[in-house]
């Protein structure tokens, strides 16, 4: 098991983020007068298997059995997940007899897309969000990957010609665990495609606050092989995805399976060995430049806070959890921050208690400055902000580079 050779190994911290709530943990006003729950979040680099990985792990119970993250919320995703639908359905000539499977399906966004070629059926572990899904006419199981829930499909619908787990790989504790589930639902040369933020572009973009407690480790392809060899499977494919700031799809077969291993598999390892990717010295030097990063952006924000500018937010992600969490902004420096997703309107930012409202409230209360905490929705979110940008607000994008427009 992973978690245990980690334990074994040498990891060493490089990043203290210090202590935040989980990401998605938005209150409700009367969770105001609780106390929030807050964990470590510091990052580590473990030598033997070169993997980049958190020291502290929140019980997945806390962060996955309900859900506030809706990923057709953004137009940018409901066009990446009926894209990719097509790209599989056609690679793997899926037919109306075929079955594909999805591991964490949230909305089931991705295989509405691959309905239209195969049987289908969801796993996700939020209730809530599995209820949406079956609304929708996508059959989703209500629970994590479990022996039952294999066994469940196995019996009533076959094996899997592909299985999916987009943005829920670096989200498993137990990972050996996992892929063995997914070697047992796989057909024998069934592909299993995950979709992972790829860590390179983290330490190159200097998009840190994709770090928190929901992502356990954070991938390159040299500690994915390293992982997958150990589990008799075989990464033969791997593309560049631009979702959430650089990611990768990786195609994964059961090792005795032969597929030829597309070259992109040995330029990414020989890129990531030249850029040094298995050297501590790599990572401290990314930890350095994040607290430069930190320091910049308070500097900026208190800066046109001395000056009285108003200043707001646009986008309530995941990631906004880390950066605000981590900066010390709280609703003295940000008013408010705008999100188009109805779970998270009217709830409270974790930590920084900063209120979430809808975007109608930002045509009421334009601010001096729009603070753009979701930076990878930047042409979509511009779009939709146009007419106040063009009454006088700026933008303030604070990640991959600052600028203010
Ligand atoms: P977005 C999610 O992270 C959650 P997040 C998850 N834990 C994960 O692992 C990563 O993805 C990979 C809002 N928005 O997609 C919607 C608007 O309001 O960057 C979202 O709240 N209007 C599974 O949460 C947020 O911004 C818009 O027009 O960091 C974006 O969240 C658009 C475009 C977005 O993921």
């Amino acid at each position: 098991m992973i978690t245990q050779m980690l334990k074994e190994g040498s990891s060493r911290m490089f990043l203290d983020l210090g202590k935040t709530p989980p990401a998605n943990k938005f209150l409700e006003k009367e969770g105001l007068k609780h106390q929030e729950e807050f964990f470590p979040l510091r990052v580590c680099f473990n030598e033997k298997l070169k993997l980049v990985h958190l020291d502290h792990i929140v019980p997945k119970e806390k962060l996955f059995s309900h859900y506030v993250y809706v990923t057709s919320t953004s137009k940018t995703f409901r066009d990446h997940f009926t894209k990719m639908a097509d790209t599989l359905g056609q690679r793997f000539r899926l037919k109306k007899d075929s079955l594909a499977v999805d591991i964490g399906s949230n909305d089931g966004i991705l295989l509405q897309g691959l309905k239209k070629y195969c049987n289908i059926v969801g796993i996700e572990p939020a209730s809530n969000i599995a209820a949406l899904a079956n609304s929708n006419g996508i059959e989703t199981i209500n629970d994590f990957l479990t022996n039952a829930t294999v066994e469940t499909i196995i019996k009533e619908k076959g094996h899997a010609d592909v299985v999916c787990a987009t943005n829920v790989f670096a989200h498993t504790e137990n990972i050996t665990e996992f892929v063995e589930l997914v070697k047992k639902l796989l057909k024998p040369d069934g592909a299993f495609v995950i979709e992972i933020q790829y860590f390179l572009d983290t330490i190159e973009t200097m998009t840190f606050d994709n770090i928190y407690h929901e992502h356990l480790y954070y991938y390159t392809v040299t500690s994915l092989q390293n992982f997958f060899n150990t589990v008799g499977m075989t990464i033969f494919d791997i593309e560049h995805v631009d979702t959430h700031g650089g990611s990768l799809r990786v195609y994964v077969q059961k090792s005795e399976n032969n597929n030829p291993q597309r070259m992109a598999v040995s330029d990414y390892l020989m890129a990531e060995k030249r850029k040094k990717l298995d050297s501590f010295e790599t990572y401290a030097a990314f930890a350095k430049k994040v607290f430069e990063k930190k320091l910049r952006l308070i500097a900026a924000i208190k800066e046109l806070r001395e000056d009285s500018k108003r200043i707001a937010a646009y986008g309530a992600p995941a990631k906004s959890t880390t950066l605000l969490n981590f900066c010390n902004l709280t609703k003295e420096d940000i008013e408010y921050i705008v999100d188009d997703n109805a779970l998270k309107v009217g709830k409270f930012a974790p930590g920084t208690h900063i209120p979430v409202v809808n975007s109608f409230h930002l045509g009421a209360h334009i601010p001096d400055y729009l603070l753009l905490l979701a930076w990878n929705f930047k042409d979509e979110i511009l779009k939709k902000v146009e007419r106040y940008h063009e009454k006088g607000m700026k933008v303030i994008v604070p990640l991959p580079k600052f600028e203010i427009i």
